[in-house]
């Protein structure tokens, strides 16, 4: 069972590591303001994704839980790389890159710094990704890895925070491989809109059908 929150970046990457490791959960869907106390019971730390396997295990990472989902079973192959240097990528992503975004989003909370040079600190990670992408379509090769799911929310949440800004950008190649994911129909189906979940209501299964 997935307790998950549709706009979280951390929430998609858990929802995409299980679409592409094929794999179906009970979802439930809830708001920040008000997480259900089943899941602060089993997860006293109370961010989401948080992940209740069937034997009761509780994993309450969410690349934890990408690593988990493919390792139950890849498909696709997400798993057939570098798996070190994914996992490098995605450090950087989730102790530096998430530090600056979080500031240039929120620039108004954080006045030591203008927006502006949140932005350029963040865009350190992004300069890098430019040049992984620059012979290949992806960030580690020619097809989709466990880094470009990992990575790909977070990258979207920073071009959201002032789209305009971010395509004018001096990274085409990152741009074009957002655009692409933003289109893609796994990441579409991890973005399947549900209702707050309440105690009571009819199992909701993810992905649907
Ligand atoms: N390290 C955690 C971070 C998860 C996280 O911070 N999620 C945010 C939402 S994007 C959250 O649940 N925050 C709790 C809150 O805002 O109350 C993970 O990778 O799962």
């Amino acid at each position: 069972m997935l307790y998950s929150f549709r706009r979280c970046p951390y929430a998609m990457r858990a929802r995409l590591g299980l679409l592409f490791a094929e794999l179906q959960v009970e979802l439930r869907e809830i708001t920040l303001k008000s997480k259900p106390p089943h899941m602060l019971a089993i997860s006293p730390k109370g961010t989401v994704p948080v992940l209740k396997l069937p034997d009761g295990q509780v994993i309450e990472e969410s690349r934890e839980i990408l690593e988990w989902a493919l390792n139950q079973q890849d498909p696709s192959g997400l798993l057939t790389v570098d798996t070190a240097q994914a996992g490098r990528l995605i450090d950087r992503n989730d102790n530096e890159f998430k530090h600056w975004l979080d500031r240039y989003k929120y620039a108004d909370l954080h006045p030591e710094m203008s927006q502006q040079e949140y932005r350029q600190n963040g865009e350190v990670f992004l300069q890098m990704l430019e040049e992984r992408l620059a012979d290949t379509p992806y960030l580690l090769g020619n097809k989709i890895s466990i880094a470009d799911i990992g990575i790909m929310p977070f990258v979207r949440q920073f071009a959201h925070v002032d789209r305009q800004t971010f395509y004018a950008l001096p990274y085409p190649k990152l741009q074009q491989w957002l655009k692409n994911w933003l289109e893609h129909p796994v990441f579409l189906q991890a973005m399947t809109k549900f209702e707050p979940w309440q105690e009571g209501d009819e199992v909701v299964v993810f992905p649907e059908g």
